[in-house]
């Protein structure tokens, strides 16, 4: 071959390796990163206000991406809301709707469908769905719910097979999550499932975090001691407050070790037994002054509410610290690889939580602290740094945004909307965007006694029905009564709002298919008569 040539097929070679290259990168779809914690609310996550907690590496997911303000839970439990996840789907439509269920795994799960689309995808830490993870190419997950491995010297089952790790269990969670990362086919996007069970009660602190806020005085909320005078009676027949529902042992961990030891099948003895013995120590000098304080005998009426208040603060804010570093860990690790930018970083939770407010824990109701989730999304190439959008979001929209920003095409049965739009808009609402979210709570009689309901939340009001045991309706002006503690259903003066609000309840229902035509018609037709639910 001649010099010239030589040159020319040289030249044409390095240009066809490096269009070849550039397709490739073009082509190349964003990795998910999909980060959910249980049970953390908006109250304990700094980007949001509140000033109870510093979340530094959460707050970073915010300031270099998009703060939603108003993302709901569409049933505030975590089967529950992640069965909703996984399939876009209201309860009622994918058949979870308690934590006794079974999770269909043979259905449709946006996994499965980035799957197929040439994703690598991974699920590790909290599952809850009961029946074995499909749509993955290799799952870790916490046996059960997770309560069985707990904190420490958690319980897993690997795809398929049981092990227990040694170690705390957020720490555990990201070391498998980031030996994933390290051992994934690289040529491949991957979408990973990020599931820590922190905060989860009974709220046990990493060892490194055990008895930090020893000396801190939270700030109370403002209706720690709510009455409950205008609500229906579902609020004052729940059991999930810190006044009677908090325990001794479980919840404020008043046992020295002799009375473990003593008691061994006490389930507080059980998880303590777990941890190393160094750990041990630490939570017994830990502990100590809290149990003291107690057995002062001091502490009574709502002093005593105001002292769980603050030990309930210490444990779960200090639990919430670990999630905090795994965040900043896997983000390093991202950063030091080169695909920090190429990720779309979506962190979460499955649903808010009540930190005092109403005087509760736990989750469940259709107020604010537990309806509304956390979410932060990183992801450069779509969205500007610093944005924040208060458009009416459901947890049902994750799956379509990630199938949308795949390129995957959205299966029509799939109930959520794209957040893509948004975020491409740095969190503008789109002209057709919805006007209500919709709510639909069944876990009931169970656990914390709060009964079933539904009911639409917009973006200045909400609507709720409790319609079994009970046949009560509320209803709160959001933007005048933020904290949900005025219920003004019955107000002649909120009579013609009332009426639009019932009208956006039954068409909602309607386009989601919970609809039940014979209520329905009485919340059309009868005016400002006392609605009648339906019974179940
Ligand atoms: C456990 C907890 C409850 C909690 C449920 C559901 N009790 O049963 O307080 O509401 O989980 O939580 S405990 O005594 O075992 O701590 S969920 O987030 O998994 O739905
Ligand atoms: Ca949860």
């Amino acid at each position: 071959m001649r010099n010239l040539d030589k040159a020319f097929a040289l030249s044409m070679a390095a240009a066809a390796l490096c269009g070849c290259h550039e397709n490739k990168k073009e082509s190349r779809k964003p990795n998910i990163l999909f980060i959910m914690t249980d049970d953390h609310t908006t109250q304990a996550m700094s980007c949001y206000g509140g000033g109870l907690l510093h979340t530094p590496n959460m707050d970073r997911i915010a300031e270099e991406g998009i703060r939603f303000d108003n993302c709901y839970a569409t049933n505030a439990l975590s089967g529950p809301s992640r069965a909703c996840i996984m399939t876009g789907k209201f309860s009622h439509i994918n058949g979870f709707t308690d934590n006794a269920c079974i999770f269909d795994g043979d259905q449709q799960t946006f996994p499965k469908l980035l799957q197929e689309a040439g994703y690598q995808t991974a699920m590790i830490g909290k599952w809850h769905l009961i029946s074995d993870p499909q749509g993955f190419d290799w799952w870790s997950i916490l046996s059960g719910q997770g309560e069985q491995g707990n904190y420490y010297s958690p319980e897993f089952k690997e795809n398929g097979k049981e092990i227990i790790e040694e170690g705390y269990v957020s720490d555990v969670i990201t070391d498998k999550a980031i030996n994933y990362l390290k051992n994934r086919d690289k040529d491949r996007p991957f979408c990973m499932m990020f599931h820590h069970k922190a905060p989860h009660r009974n709220w046990m602190p990493s060892p490194r975090h055990l008895g930090i806020f020893n000396d801190t005085v939270f700030p109370e909320p403002e209706n720690l001691f709510d009455d409950y005078s205008s609500r229906c009676p579902a609020a004052s027949e729940q059991d999930m407050n810190l006044e009677s529902t908090f325990t001794e042992d479980w919840d404020l961990k008043l046992m020295t070790r002799e009375e473990m030891l003593a008691d061994p099948d006490n389930r507080l003895a059980q998880v303590y037994f777990r941890m190393p013995e160094e750990v041990q120590e630490k939570w017994d000098s830990v502990y100590a002054q809290r149990i003291k304080e107690y057995r002062s005998g001091t502490l009574k009426g709502k002093d005593l509410v105001r002292w769980k208040y603050q030990q309930y603060m210490r444990d779960y804010l200090a639990t919430v610290m670990a999630v905090d570093e795994s965040i900043g860990k896997i983000m390093d690790y991202l950063e030091d690889t080169g695909e920090l930018d190429n990720t779309i970083i979506v962190y979460t939770s499955d649903q808010g939580f009540f930190l005092g407010e109403h005087g509760w824990f736990d989750k469940r109701f259709m107020y604010e602290e537990c309806q509304r989730m956390p979410l932060v999304i990183r992801y450069p190439q779509a969205v500007k740094a610093g944005s924040t959008s208060e458009a009416l979001c459901m947890n049902i929209d994750f799956a379509p945004t990630f199938l949308d920003f795949a390129g995957i095409p959205v299966p029509e049965d799939i109930q959520g909307k794209s957040l893509k739009g948004i975020l491409s808009g740095n969190g503008r609402i789109p002209d057709d965007w919805r006007e209500a979210v919709y709510y639909h709570y069944y876990e009931y009689p169970a656990e914390h006694s709060v009964k079933r309901h539904y009911g639409i939340r917009t973006k200045d009001w909400k609507l709720i029905h409790f319609y079994n045991d009970i046949d009560a309706w509320e209803m709160y002006d959001m933007k005048n009564d933020p904290k949900e503690m005025t219920n003004v259903f019955d107000r002649q003066e909120y009579s013609s709002v009332r009426q639009e609000l019932a009208e956006i309840l039954r068409k909602t229902q309607e386009q989601y298919k919970d609809n039940d035509p014979d209520e329905m018609e009485q919340v059309l037709f009868k005016g400002d008569a006392r609605y009648t639910g339906r019974k179940k």
